[in-house]
């Protein structure tokens, strides 16, 4: 795609989602929007659709001629007849029964009556060219779009509402009014007047690179980050931790059997809960293993249990002694690897007697290990899943808040560009502190921290940032 900045011809797509619905929009967006509308489109009330200066909703009648005859259908039409649109332009959506032949056959004439089809993004392109979001938030349409979890919709949609460009826009401001200083008293260089003081210079340039640096460190926090925390199942042959995935991934994928050994391989599976999402992985059974093969695929379970965030060790309901004293072993060798571990009681449906689960860890191992908490679950008889729910809940908490502010595309597209701010201000502050120095030389790395600083925001851009940033949106946004 090629960036197009011609912002006068209308453009339009289907706004709504691909595939049958209850209802369907149609977007358009030009400075002559109205008149594509103009003969086939008849409004309840006239007068207000040619003489509105307010948004409005417009229900009336389209009528379309097309092979089979004629067609009225019934539309609300919403029409911004200025600026204040999400494009910055006049803008009109029209709402109408969701079929997708209708909406072909509304679209087909919109872009005979002279509006061309929009290109990915170009609605936000418009709006970012209008001044009404900057590339920050241009990117956090495409997270709210994109989210696939709340934590990732609350990042985005902190982002939209200028979280970071707040912070950068009154940086720049403050940048912009150190350079105008610093280079009014180059006008007067010969008179000896200063329109700031060194020492204010250094303060002001030093407060910008702490904010930068922050805010590059936050960045590459997010870059770090794994977007989802990784729960890891693990125990002996036959512990049920197949059964356990299959049940808390709502999804049939692993192969259960009363066979020990039944899991080879691992298997991952996204889980979503209400404010929560977590990767749940299903590990082959752990063994005593001396060498060969089963002591490298115990090798690869230790490497799995370090990059986890939570290990849940599950022991099944009725073991033997010696089963029960290996499975303790075990544990230990695991829960040592895992930053945190729950311990989980299965098959609690088989236990003879309504011991609670820590005593049945106190006789199978003398030296309990009081520190993790246990709980006990049966996914025959449904019961136990509410306090397992807890537990994860509770050791997976909430993530880090700092790299939340970020929208990984954000962070990925700024990181340099802020190591380029935070050096430039670094230089112009070294400078400052020369008492020797002439200002003009700071002025220069001023001038490049506040052309980068433009960059990150889209005061400055390119066509390749340009390009970069809204191929990456779907048609209709
Ligand atoms: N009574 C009862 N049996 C269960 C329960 N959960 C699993 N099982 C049975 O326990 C056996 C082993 O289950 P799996 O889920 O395959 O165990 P696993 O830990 O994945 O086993 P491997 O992959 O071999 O390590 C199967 O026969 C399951 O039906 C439960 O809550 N109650
Ligand atoms: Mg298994």
């Amino acid at each position: 795609m090629s960036v197009d900045f011609s912002v006068d011809q209308p453009i339009a797509a289907l706004a709504s989602p691909p595939g049958g619905a209850a209802r369907g929009m149609v977007r358009i967006s030009g400075t002559q929007v109205r008149h594509v509308l103009d003969h086939w489109f008849h409004p309840d009330d006239p007068e207000r659709w040619n003489k509105g200066r307010t948004a409005t909703m417009h229900p009336g009648l389209l009528r379309l001629v097309d092979g089979a005859g004629d067609l009225s259908i019934s539309v609300q039409v919403l029409f911004w007849p200025h600026r204040r649109s999400y494009t910055g332009q006049p803008l009109i959506e029209l709402h109408l029964p969701g079929s997708p032949c209708l909406l072909e056959a509304v679209l087909g004439e919109v872009y005979r009556r002279g509006a061309r089809p929009a290109r990915p993004g170009e609605f936000t392109l418009r709006a970012f060219l209008a001044g009404k979001l900057d590339l920050l938030q241009a990117e956090a349409v495409l997270g709210v779009i994109d989210a696939r979890d709340h934590q990732e919709l609350q990042t985005a949609l902190g982002q939209l509402a200028g979280g970071i460009s707040h912070k950068l826009t009154l940086l720049r401001h403050d940048l912009l009014e150190l350079l105008a200083d610093l280079e009014a008293g180059l006008d007067f260089i010969e008179e000896d007047i200063e329109f700031i003081s060194r020492q204010n210079l250094i303060d002001r340039l030093s407060d910008a690179r702490e904010l930068v640096s922050d805010l590059l460190a936050q960045a590459g926090e997010r870059m770090q980050a794994r977007v989802r925390s990784q729960v890891v199942l693990a125990g002996l042959p036959n512990a049920g931790k197949s059964t356990l995935f299959n049940r808390l991934a709502q999804a049939a994928k692993a192969l259960v059997s009363p066979e020990q050994g039944t899991t080879r391989d691992f298997l991952t599976q996204t889980v979503h809960w209400n404010q929560l999402t977590f990767d749940l992985i299903d590990t082959a059974g752990w063994e005593n293993a001396a060498s060969g093969i089963a002591a490298a695929a115990q090798q690869q379970r230790v490497e799995q249990l370090q990059r986890a965030d939570l290990l849940i060790w599950c022991t099944a309901e009725g073991l033997d002694q010696l089963d029960a004293q290996s499975d303790q072993n075990l544990f230990a060798t695991a829960s040592a690897q895992a930053s945190t571990s729950i311990r989980l009681v299965t098959k609690t449906d088989l236990r003879p007697d309504s011991r609670p689960v820590h005593k049945i860890f106190a006789q199978t191992a003398p030296d309990s290990p009081s520190q993790f908490q246990m709980v006990g679950v049966s996914v025959l008889a449904e019961t136990g899943f509410d306090k397992l729910e807890q537990a994860i809940r509770h050791h997976l908490g909430s993530p880090p808040l700092r790299a939340g502010q970020w929208l990984g595309m954000t962070a990925a597209r700024c990181q340099e560009t802020l190591e380029c701010v935070v050096r430039a201000l670094d230089r112009a502050e070294s400078a400052a502190r020369e008492i020797n120095t002439g200002d003009e030389l700071i002025a220069v790395d001023l001038r490049e921290a506040l052309d980068q600083v433009g960059v990150i925001l889209g005061v400055i851009y390119t066509d390749d940032i340009l390009d970069r940033v809204f191929s990456k949106f779907c048609i209709g946004k």
